[in-house]
């Protein structure tokens, strides 16, 4: 048996995804570990495109069984709605995914609370997708959250009213949720949702037995990580390595592979931290060439150069046994491309990612430029094939990080990536 991770390694974005998808063609099992809906994985397959937000991105491919693991949070209305989207582009999911009965329920009262805790925080807000998501793994956190098996409960109602009076008792007369209408939609999709909700214990254990391969999808990234991110600015789960072994139990002792997503440049969506970040023309490029546009909301992604000071602090924490080096065609109309080498603070230099918010936004990043290529990767099937001036920028970002850069991705496509 072999278990591969695929996880994010800047601030989202990357092209999970569209890894993910490749290697499901040689996966039996695909389960996401964390994050809820506010995840989007966009995947292009023969022409059509395909966005993932709660499903994992082993869907398109017809052997691969697709688990929503215990450590996610799922808002079932969204569930659903996913499906059918797909069904209406052709795609048969039927008896290809699961959910865990131990993952928690993201109920729209969740949802209502998320905007709530935005408006409180006024500018200093979060920038949340306003899916429920930190409301959600606050309850489960103080263990007043329900779970997908106790839908299924004859507790469920008394159980439910006790979180959303909880929250009534916090937000006062902003508390505005229609409790009677939710509850009967529990009712009326229970049959419904029935045939999705299973133990995931067998279903894994199954798949060790019988030597099969499996992924751990990461949804979200490692600086979104609640402990090693850019707290607060953060969503509300483990987002790295150790998230996607709690969130399933899968053990790390059958990890073969650590694969950490980079994209050439760094974007990030929402509030928070960002070195690099390029407020001017060469931002506006990045975003506007590399449709830098949040899946799930639709925000725009804000855009800057590499950082190999946030790539060093994610590598140390992941551990990757590779990276997949995403975008890199995005880079390929630019005079000149700059990678943040370590940062300057009043003066000192330093090689690592600082905890503070205020650190953080202090800091000066040193950059090392490159001549751009001023040619074009897209489509580029071999590495000898790239131009000598990118595979140079790629061999500086393996040497520097110590971890070999196995996957490039030069388009959107599934077969724009080349394996070295
Ligand atoms: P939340 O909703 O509680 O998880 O938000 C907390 C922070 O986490 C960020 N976050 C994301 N960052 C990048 N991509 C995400 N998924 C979507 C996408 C984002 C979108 O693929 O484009 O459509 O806006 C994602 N999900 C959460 C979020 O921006 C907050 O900073
Ligand atoms: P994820 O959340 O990490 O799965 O990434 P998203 O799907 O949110 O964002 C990545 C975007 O870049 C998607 O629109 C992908 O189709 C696209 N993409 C992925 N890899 C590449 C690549 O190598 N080149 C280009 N041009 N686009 C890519
Ligand atoms: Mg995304």
């Amino acid at each position: 048996m072999s278990v591969t991770a695929v996880l994010g390694a800047q601030w989202g974005d990357e092209g999970k995804g569209k890894l993910v998808d490749i290697l499901a063609r040689n996966t039996n099992l695909c389960c996401r570990a964390q994050g809820g809906n506010n995840a989007g994985h966009t995947i292009v397959v023969d022409g059509v495109t395909y966005d993932f937000h709660i499903l994992p991105s082993g869907l398109i491919n017809p052997k691969c069984i697709n688990l929503v693991g215990s450590g996610c949070v799922v808002h079932v209305p969204s569930f659903f709605k996913e499906l059918d989207a797909l069904k209406e582009k052709g795609l048969d999911t039927t008896d290809k995914i699961y959910i865990s009965d131990r993952a928690h329920v993201v109920f729209d009262v969740q949802q209502k609370v998320d905007g709530l805790e935005e408006k409180e925080l006024k500018e200093g807000l979060i920038g949340t997708t306003k899916k429920g998501i930190g409301p959600t793994y606050s309850t489960k956190m103080t263990r007043s959250g329900l779970r997908m098996c106790d839908l299924f409960s004859e507790s469920f109602e008394s159980k439910y009213r006790r979180m959303a009076d909880g929250f009534k008792k916090r937000y006062g007369n902003l508390f505005e949720h229609d409790v009677e209408k939710e509850i009967e939609y529990f009712h009326t999709i229970r049959p419904k949702l029935q045939d999705f909700v299973i133990d995931q214990t067998p279903l894994i254990s199954s798949a060790k037995k019988q030597k099969s391969s499996i992924l751990m999808e990461g949804a979200n990234a490692l600086m979104l990580d609640i402990d090693h991110g850019t707290y607060p600015f953060v969503t509300s789960s483990n987002t790295g390595l150790g998230g996607a072994i709690t969130g399933l139990n899968i053990g790390f002792r059958s990890l073969v592979e650590v694969i950490g997503v980079v994209k050439a440049y760094t974007t990030r969506v929402g509030s928070g931290p960002f070195p690099t970040e390029q407020l001017n023309e060469i931002g506006e490029k990045l975003q506007s060439v590399g449709r830098e546009v949040g899946v799930t909301t639709g925000r725009k992604r804000r855009c800057g150069w590499l950082d190999l000071v946030v790539m060093k602090h994610s590598c140390e924490y992941n551990d990757y046994t590779t990276l997949n080096l995403t975008k890199l065609d995005i880079l390929d109309d630019f005079d000149e491309i700059k990678v943040a080498v370590s940062y300057s603070i009043g003066g000192a230099e330093q090689d690592t990612y600082p905890a503070s918010v205020e650190a953080q936004e202090a800091v000066e990043p040193v950059y090392k430029t490159f001549k751009g290529w001023k040619a074009s990767t897209t489509a580029t099937k071999r590495w000898e094939d790239l131009p000598e001036l990118a595979r140079s920028y790629v061999e500086f970002i393996e040497g520097f990080l110590g971890v070999r850069v196995k996957w490039i991705g030069v388009g959107p496509k599934r077969e724009d990536m080349i394996v070295r």
